[in-house]
Order: C-alpha cells, then structure tokens, then sequence
C-alpha cells in the first residue's frame, strides 16, 4: 500500500453500544480528518498538540453529528461517534469518499503488530458469554497462554519431558472450557406434562418467560432463554411435557422436538412431580433430576435419593439447583480453582498447537 494512503478501520466490536471508534492512520490522516471536523472553539485540528482530545461536529459545522476526535499524532487518530453501526458507517464512508482505505480492525491490529493469539481473544472477548468467560479471555489477552507455551517449550529446550507433558495435559483439560467461552451451556428442561417444567424455567429466568398453567401438555414448543448463573452465560430450554397418549398432532411434534433437544443438551434437568416416575429414556447425556412441588410433598415422601428438592411456587432449592447446574458444567471450579485461573486455550488452532513441538508456539 502506498505509504501516503490514508487507512481507516472501525475498531469496536459491532453491536449497540455507547460508543463507536474509527481510527484513522497514515502520514495524511490529520489532514483528511480536519476536512471533516469542524472543532469547537477556533484552534483547527492540525494546530492542536498531540494527545489532545477534541469536541466537534463532522461534515456540517453547524447540524453535523457531535463527537469527539482524538489526535495520538500527526499520523493517527481516533475519532469516537455515537455506537451502533450507523453513525460510524457514515463517518468511514466520508473518509472513504476523501480516498481513505478501509480495512478490518484484525489487519489495523496486526499492522500495528498484534499476534494471531492476540486478535483471537480480542474477537472471543467481544463474544463472551457472560462474565467469568470475560475475565478469563481477558487473562490470555494479558498473556496467560503466551506464559505458558514459552514454559512448556523452556521445559522441552531443557528435555524435561515430565513438565512437557504435565503442562500439555493442564491446557488440555482447561481447553474444554475454553472452547465454551463464547458458546453458551445448552440446559434443557425435560420431563413428563405438567411436572413443573416451565415454572422452574421461570424461577431460574427471575421472570415469567414460559406460559404456566395447570392443564397437561400447556408448552408444545422448545422455548429458549439465555440467563447467567455464576456468571457462565446458559440457553435454558422449556420443552414441551412427555406423556403416552399426546392431545393432538402440535403435541405429538412438541414432544419429537423434546427429544432432540434432550440428545443436543450439554445438560438435563430431568423434572419429577413428587413420587412421579421418570417418562424419559437414558440418553448418555449429564443429568441432574430435579423434584417439583415440594411445597405440596412431605419430606420424608418417596424421591430418587440424588433428586434436588425444589417449590418453583414457595421459591425453594432454586439457588441449590443453580448451584448444582453450575458445578456439574464446570466441575473445575470447584475441584481445581487454579485451572481456569490461568492459561486456557480457546480456539482450536491453539488447542493444535499443543500437538506440535512446543518450541514452534
Ligand atoms: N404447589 C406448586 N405447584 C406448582 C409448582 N410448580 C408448578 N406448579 C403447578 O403445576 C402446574 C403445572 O406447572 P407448569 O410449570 O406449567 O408445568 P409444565 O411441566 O411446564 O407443564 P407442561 O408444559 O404442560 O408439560 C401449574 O398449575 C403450576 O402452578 C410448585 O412448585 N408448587
Ligand atoms: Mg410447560
């Protein structure tokens, strides 16, 4: 590229937000830029110093959008609009118009010497799901994994193999989180008609996301809801109740859609009334069985001895039963603290690089 092209790069993520950058570099870019920003008070842009920040309005000085340029120098500059994609479409376009270049915000990252690692967990972080996969992203952006690799290829340069494979097999076991860090736990919420299924769907949501009603077969579709529980961001999914003999057709092709939504599941919370026997099959996947209406049940009533008892209507068990949903998707938290405190590879090009000679990382 000619090296008095001006580039320019929307550099948040997409998305609403608050706030929208743009920056803009090359030797002509104070330049460019002071065409269409029109300051507040006489100073014009190129006269302003470096580091400083400046309130205006761009393309009409007098009905322009305000914003607010940032002049780093001569050659590069950030200019910080409204958020969304609109406002910042606008500003890029009339750069555009002015013979700027657009490139995406990876190549003005790795133009201004950002590795793979880093650009991968600056896309994974503006996709977190929830804030514990927020901090760790953070961490490895920090340079937790580029830590760890150069300790794992120090122990190979030394021929300890020992801590070669120790640190593989850590990154490997962290790696399955990892790789579930911007792709919510899939909860389903199964069991026979009536069970309670959708009211505690409610009472984990906080609000009445799923209709509740006393006639069996009420749900008759796969009704999602993404929540956050300790922090790990989940799609909680209301299904429509099992029975033998389904009201109608709709019911029949709810309870098909049950089922495949059961074999998708990271987890099951298997819904029991009372003493009611289970109405699913095995299916291989985590379970938790979960006891509805104790409120109506005694204690000392029949239930499986591993069920959680819970009242979606007396709001019982439901920080138990978080709680256990928690620890049976990420039983790391708890039985090994440390791991997820440090180096976890997130991509599967990471996870690769585990297999090759640790020295190449
Ligand atoms: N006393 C009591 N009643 C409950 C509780 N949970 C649900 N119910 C009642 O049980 C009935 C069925 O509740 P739902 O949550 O709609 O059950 P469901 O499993 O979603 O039912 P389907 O969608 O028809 O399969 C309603 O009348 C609820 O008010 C509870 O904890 N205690
Ligand atoms: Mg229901």
């Amino acid at each position: 590229m000619h090296s008095a092209t001006v580039r320019v790069a929307l550099l948040t993520p997409p998305g609403r937000g608050a706030l929208a950058v743009v920056g803009v570099a090359g030797t002509a870019a104070v330049v460019t830029v002071s065409k269409l920003f029109f300051p507040r008070g006489s100073l014009p842009l190129v006269d302003r110093p470096d580091g400083a920040i400046v309130f205006g309005r761009w393309a009409d000085a007098d009905r322009g959008e305000e914003l607010v340029v940032v002049r780093h120098s001569v050659g590069r500059l950030e200019v910080h609009c409204h958020g969304g994609l609109a406002a910042s479409e606008a500003v890029l376009e009339s750069l555009e118009v002015l013979g700027a270049v657009r490139e995406s915000w990876q190549d003005w990252l790795a133009a201004a010497g950002a590795s793979t690692l880093e650009l991968e967990a600056r896309d994974a972080l503006a996709r977190a799901g929830g804030p514990k996969a927020a901090q760790i992203l953070a961490r490895q952006l920090a340079g937790a994994l580029e830590f760890e690799l150069a300790r794992i290829a120090a122990f190979d340069a030394a021929g300890d193999r020992d801590g070669v494979a120790a640190g593989r097999e850590r990154m490997r076991r962290a790696a399955r989180i990892g790789l579930r860090l911007t792709r919510p736990w899939r909860v389903v919420v199964a069991g026979r008609v009536n069970a309670g299924k959708s009211s505690l769907v409610n009472a984990l949501a906080g609000y009445a996301r799923s209709i509740v009603s006393a006639e069996p077969g009420t749900t008759r579709d796969l009704l999602e809801t993404r929540i956050v529980l300790d922090g790990w961001e989940i799609d909680l999914v209301d299904t429509a109740g099992l029975r033998d003999d389904p009201a109608d057709e709709v019911e029949q092709e709810g309870m098909a859609r049950t089922v495949s939504a059961v074999a998708g599941a990271d987890l099951i919370l298997r819904v029991l009334d009372g003493g009611q026997a289970s109405a699913c099959l095995p299916t291989g996947i985590p379970e938790l069985l979960v006891l509805s209406k104790c409120d109506l049940h005694l204690v000392s009533d029949p239930a499986p001895f591993n069920a959680i008892r819970t009242s979606a209507v007396a709001g019982l068990g439901i920080e138990e039963l978080a709680a256990a949903i928690m620890h049976r998707l990420v039983p790391e938290e708890r039985t090994d603290p440390g791991l997820l405190a440090g180096a976890v590879p997130f991509t599967e090009r990471q996870i690769g690089l585990l297999s090759e000679r640790p020295g190449r990382v």
